[in-house]
């Protein structure tokens, strides 16, 4: 038996022995990969990040150098403007023309024409000032006879409608006579639904200007309006030139006055 052993033993070792030189060949080959792995990213970085890195530090130079040249350009501009605005100066202490006074007359006489022109454009603009802000808000137009705004784009339940245009400086609106809401409703859009400054929110069936808080006497109301429906409806909306009170929790747009009525 011990022959047959000794042979398993042998054949067992030079197994074993095999086994270690191949790891060991596989090992040298991967050290040898790896070495010329490392070699390649040394040459990567010496000829291409390292020469990318001086092209842009190069680059940034000659950014540097151009931003200095401009500057010194603009430099020079500014003097030389400087230098021209002191000529001038000095030509136009040296030479005042014959006819100087007269020019300056008209040129006065411009002005004071081009003054009057812009006080009564002022006047024509219609602007409303914020309480409290000093803030003048040149949203109003004149239409007809009233100082107007419309919004147009944003809508909104009537008491924050009411509370945009307190912040502009007047009130949602209401209207004197047909003439004013004609004029008004000629700029508004059929059908749309517009908030006017009128609620009978304090007392039932009486109708009250927001702004002013006096008694409401002019209506165009629609036919079968006010209805007061459902008992809901305590705040008054423009619709294609008639009046109809709805619930002042609608969203609607609405109309601005910068005057009192
Ligand atoms: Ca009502
Ligand atoms: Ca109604």
């Amino acid at each position: 038996m011990l022959p047959l052993l000794d042979y398993i033993a042998k054949q067992r070792d030079e197994f074993f022995l095999a086994l270690h030189n191949q790891t060991l060949s596989k090992l040298g080959a991967l050290e040898d990969k790896l070495q010329r792995m490392q070699i390649k990213m040394e040459e990567s970085i010496q000829d291409g990040a390292l020469s990318d890195l001086k092209e842009r530090v190069d680059g940034m130079e000659v950014k540097q150098v151009d931003a200095q040249k401009s500057n010194a350009a603009q430099l020079e501009v500014q003097i030389n403007l400087e230098k021209n605005q002191k000529d001038l100066l000095a030509a136009f202490k040296n030479y005042i023309p014959q006819d100087f006074a007269e020019r300056l007359g008209k040129i006065e006489a411009l002005e004071a024409k081009a003054g009057d022109q812009l006080a009564a454009v002022q006047r024509n603009l219609v602007i409303a000032k914020i309480p409290g802000e000093g803030i003048y808000n040149p949203k109003f137009e004149l239409i007809g006879s009233r100082k107007i705004y419309i919004e147009r784009y944003f809508k909104a339940d009537w008491s924050n409608a009411s509370r945009v245009c307190r912040t502009m400086g007047g009130s949602l609106a209401t209207f004197k006579n047909q003439e004013e809401l004609e004029a008004v409703g000629a700029e508004l859009t059929t059908g749309l639904n517009y908030w006017l400054g009128i609620t009978d929110h304090e007392v039932k069936g009486t109708y009250l200007h927001d702004g002013s808080g006096n008694t409401v006497e002019f209506f165009n109301w629609k036919s079968g309006q006010p209805n007061n429906y459902d008992g809901k409806e305590d705040c008054v909306e423009i619709i294609s030139g008639e009046m109809n009170d709805t619930n002042c929790a609608q969203f609607n747009f609405f109309i601005c006055q910068a005057d009192d009525v």
